[in-house]
This record gives structure tokens, sequence and C-alpha cells, in this order.
């Protein structure tokens, strides 16, 4: 049996928590257009008959500028010493000098492949030109083409993982698929959502915590509340009338429906927590 940890790694944008659920064909991370969507090291655990792979979806590596990005980095950086193997993953239409850097600087010690994600829209000489590019690296094991999104070439990956993956005992229960518990997840749609119908940097402002979970006989009753930095953001979030909220309230339900498979009751507080992301005891409060 091959078992092992795995940890992604890239760029904001680069397909790593698309990657992380294509993986497990379940969804565990969020998933945004917008940089910075992922904020915690996520695990998502993918056992087969002969192989248990660890993956840790991490978030997007970028120059700390509060301290809530400092807690980000600290767990990209708990993740870079947990790994038997590493992925290194970039968008195969961005800039690879830039990558290069990045790929370079994290010091890895263990084998890495360099995935080249996107090949559904990356034109043949593109490709090329990359996998040419970082195949003799002093950090890249292997280059390998995939599309995360459409799923192309990942089986391709996984077969090139268990080759640098050692052999040894599963570390989970064959039905175990994250390491993360229910409320994460539920709290991780709501913020999914306020990504999708924020404008501009309401979602970088703010959080989500779940602060009761209760299943009754024929719903699960769920309050969370939505934290925020500023009266002006309350307001945002709230909409007209309420209207923006209860649009979130009523996506956000459904997904959370589709999630734990049963009826939900919902209820969702918007509070103001002056400067959240840089104290430390708020940070800690929300799971950071
Ligand atoms: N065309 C295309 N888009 C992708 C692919 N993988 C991810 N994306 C998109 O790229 C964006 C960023 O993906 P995400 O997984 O959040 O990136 P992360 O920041 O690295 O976790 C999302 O809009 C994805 O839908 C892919 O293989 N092809
Ligand atoms: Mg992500």
């Amino acid at each position: 049996m091959k078992t092992g940890f795995v940890s992604i790694f890239g760029k904001p944008n680069a397909g790593k928590s698309t990657l992380l659920n294509t993986l497990l064909g379940e969804k565990l991370a969020i998933v945004s257009h917008k940089v910075q969507t992922t904020r915690h090291r996520i695990k998502g655990i993918l056992t087969e008959k002969d192989y248990q792979i660890v993956f840790s979806d991490t978030p997007g590596i970028i120059e700390p500028k509060y301290k809530l990005h400092e807690k980000m980095m600290l767990s990209v950086k708990s993740s870079i010493e947990d790994a038997d193997v590493c992925l290194l993953m970039l968008d195969a239409n961005d800039a690879l000098e830039e990558n290069d850097k990045l790929f370079d600087s994290l010091k890895l010690k263990t084998p890495a492949l360099v995935v080249l994600n996107k090949i559904d829209k990356t034109p043949e000489e593109k490709l090329k030109e990359a996998v040419l590019f970082f195949k003799n690296k002093p950090y890249c094991s292997k280059v390998i083409g995939i599309s995360a999104k459409k799923g192309l070439c990942v089986d391709k990956l996984i077969e090139t993982l268990l080759y640098y993956l050692p052999e040894g005992e599963p570390f989970f229960e064959g039905n175990e698929i994250t390491d993360l518990s229910t409320k994460f997840f539920v709290a991780e749609i709501i913020r999914e959502k306020i990504f999708l119908f924020y404008e501009e940097e309401i979602p970088y402002h703010a959080t989500v915590v779940v602060q009761e979970f209760k299943e009754k006989e024929t719903l699960t009753k769920i309050r969370a509340d939505i934290v925020v930095q500023r009266e002006t953001q309350k307001g945002i979030m709230l909409g007209e009338a309420g209207k923006m909220i209860k649009k979130l309230g009523t996506q956000s339900r459904m997904e959370i429906e589709k999630f734990l498979n049963r009826k939900v009751f919902l209820e969702l507080f918007v509070k103001v927590r002056p400067k959240w992301r840089e104290d430390e005891l708020y940070l800690k409060e929300y799971g950071y």
C-alpha cells in the first residue's frame, strides 16, 4: 500500500481548490474567480484499494499584508513541513518566471511535480514552452499538464504521485474524506456565497462563524454570524430592505441542504467587529 501526504502550492487562482475537489469527487474547498478565497489548510483524503493520499489545499502564496494573511501563510508553512510530495501548481497561461521564483523560494526538500493547469485553455505552443521551462529546474521532479476543472489527465497525475509516495499503513479510515468538521464546511459554504454575491473588498473583510448547529428531528437548525469590520459593510451585507442577506441566506441554505442531505433552517446575523483581521483573539475565535 502506498500512503502519504501531498500538499498543493501555488499562486492564488492557479486552481488548487478546484483540483482538490476534482480529486475527491466532492466539493470540499470553496472556489471563486477572486484571489485569496481559501484561508485554511483543507485536507482531502483519497482512499483506494492500494493507496491512501492525504491532499492539502493551501491558501495561495502572497506577501502578508495583515495578521489574517500571516495566519494563512503559517498554514502554508505547516503544509510544507508535513508533505511527502508537493504539487507546484500554476495556470499554464501565467508568467513562468514569477512562478519559478515562488517555487524556488519554498526551499522544498521533498520531490515536487510541477502541475501546469488549465490546459483546456492553453495554446499548444505555450504548453510546450512551459514544459521546457520547468523540466530542468532543481525543485522539479516531473512536469505534468492537467485541467483540474475538466478532469483532464488527473488520473495520470495520481499515477505519477504514487510513484513518488512511500509504502505504509493508511492514516485514516476508508470512509473519511476530510479531517475538518461539518460546521467548518457550513461556514465555508456561506463564505463562498459572500464571494459570489458581494463586490470588491467586502468578501475580504468578512468571515463566517457557525454559532449553533442542532440536529432536530426533521431538519438541522443552524445559526451563523457574518462578521465584518465596519458599520458601512454591515449595511452593504444586509442590502436594501435586507434583500441581499435574504438572497445570501436562501442560496447558502440550498447548498447546505445538498451538502448535509437534509432540510435546513438557517439564520444569519451580521456583526461588526472592528479590525478583526488584525486581532489575535478574534482570529482565534473565528478559527484562524
Ligand atoms: N479553464 C479552466 N479554469 C480553471 C481550471 N481550474 C480552475 N479553474 C478556474 O480558476 C479559478 C480559480 O480556481 P481556484 O480553484 O479557486 O484557484 P486557487 O486559488 O488556486 O484555489 C476558478 O474560476 C476556477 O473555475 C481549469 O483546469 N481550466
Ligand atoms: Mg483556493
